[in-house]
């Protein structure tokens, strides 16, 4: 087989990253190791920021997310025994968020694979990426007990964090920068109807969440201790200790009702760079992840694929490697970005095992500022809302 971009990994950047690149006249093949059952039983992201909603608009891929999605304004947040406070990022910058679920996403993804007959092909086992510091690289793999060779000029590797596109840089250019924190986010779908808003929570007991996927199913998460098990966590301990984590006036309004899925997941920040090496690009957690707390990860995953399309589809059409050569750097300014915000909200927002009472009290100072501070509110908004997506030429 042979095409212009090998992309490997089916997920949200993969399956983006052909369509916008078909759209471009770019031709590409997509090697995703899971079924297509499996890629679509995945239930993660809920919020998509304005950038997101953009993008997705303006390739084709907006009808549904503007039919069945949630458009809200910012996010509110409580903690103990204190008002909670509102930070409104329609007020300050005029952008808004919509709760659409990647679960969605990835089958309108798929939906607009088969209507142009893409080449995705699932359950591509043993993907081995080969040449990527020649000019033509390739990827071999095993697809129905057979062994198969794909020939290209590109590689994406848009195949997640634990994927085998990262590897392929060698260790001494490979740059890695990464903290684990001390716990893990216990979610729940819910089919009750949601909170209004998007509602985090700091108490002594730990963080909690509360979101939304559509006006009848909810999202809800609880941070646990990373040797928590699903088992002992039965919906009914669940709505308690959720519950629990908020001001009783937004405990009463939480509509509780059976789960239909549970997960846990821990939480992590970890950034590779460069995401470029030859002729392999890294994109979406292929590269870097962040804790939920910020919910940027899909819209990382959005803009890296964003920029590197367009890179991509300017090559074929001009013949300049200027903005291939300007991926890596691009999308890191936004990546850190949004990094440090994850950061900073995951610090501000969980209760970490080994603070101390001096940590406790800066936090808390942290909490009662931003909600006294309309100036600490404008720059939390601008955070939150992810920078836009920068010109062909830089900022
Ligand atoms: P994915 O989704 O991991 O897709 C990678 C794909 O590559 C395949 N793959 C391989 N294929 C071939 N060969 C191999 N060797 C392969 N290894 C892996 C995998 O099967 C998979 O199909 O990465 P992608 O496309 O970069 O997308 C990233 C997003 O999935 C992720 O950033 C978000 O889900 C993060 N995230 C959130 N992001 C948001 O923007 N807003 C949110 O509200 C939000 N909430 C969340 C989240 C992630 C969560 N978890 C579970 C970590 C909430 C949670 C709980
Ligand atoms: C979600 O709806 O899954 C969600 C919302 C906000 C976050 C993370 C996840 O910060």
């Amino acid at each position: 087989m042979k095409t212009q971009v090998a992309i490997i990994g089916g997920g949200p950047a993969g399956l983006l990253l052909s369509h916008l690149l078909h759209q471009a006249g770019v031709d590409s093949v997509v090697l995703e190791h899971r079924s297509r059952a499996q890629v679509q039983s995945r239930i993660r992201a809920g919020v998509l920021e304005q950038g997101t909603v953009d993008l997705l608009r303006s390739c084709g891929l907006g009808d549904r997310m503007d039919r069945e999605g949630h458009p809200h304004d910012g996010m509110q947040v409580a903690w103990a025994g204190q008002e909670s406070f509102f930070i409104d990022v329609r007020k300050h910058l005029g952008k808004r968020f919509m709760a659409y679920g990647q679960t969605q996403i990835q089958e309108d993804l798929h939906a607009a694979c088969d209507a142009r007959s893409a080449r995705v092909i699932h359950e591509a086992l043993d993907v081995t990426l080969h040449g990527v510091e020649s000019a033509n690289p390739h990827v071999t793999f095993v697809h129905a007990g057979q062994e198969q060779r794909l020939d290209c000029q590109f590689i994406a590797g848009c195949d997640g964090f634990h994927g085998v596109s990262r590897k392929a840089i060698p260790a001494n250019v490979l740059r890695e920068f990464e903290k684990v924190y001390p716990f893990g986010w216990l979610g729940i779908l819910s089919e009750t109807p949601p909170l209004p808003d998007i509602v985090y929570a700091n108490h002594p007991r730990g963080f909690a969440l509360a979101s939304m996927r559509s006006p009848t199913l909810s999202r809800y998460y609880l941070q646990v201790p990373l040797d928590t098990r699903i088992e002992d966590w039965p919906d009914e301990r669940f709505w308690q200790e959720l519950k629990a984590r908020y001001p009783r006036e937004i405990a009463d309004r939480i509509v509780t009702g059976p789960s239909i899925e549970k997960s846990i997941a821990p939480l992590r920040s970890y950034v590779a760079e460069p995401m470029r090496h030859g002729q392999l690009f890294l994109a979406g957690d292929a590269a870097h992840i962040v804790p939920p707390t910020g919910a940027k990860g899909l819209n990382l995953a959005v803009s890296d694929v964003f920029y590197l399309s367009r890179a991509l589809a300017d090559f074929y059409g001009t013949g300049s490697p200027f903005l291939l050569d300007g991926y890596s750097d691009m999308a890191l300014r936004r990546v850190w970005a949004s990094v440090r915000t994850s950061w900073y909200l995951t610090n501000l927002l969980h209760r970490f095992p080994d603070s101390t009472a001096f940590d406790q009290r800066a936090q808390e100072h942290e909490l009662e500022y931003l909600r006294s501070s309309p100036s600490a509110q404008l720059a939390l908004a601008e955070q939150y809302a992810g920078l836009p997506f920068e010109a062909p030429g830089g900022a």
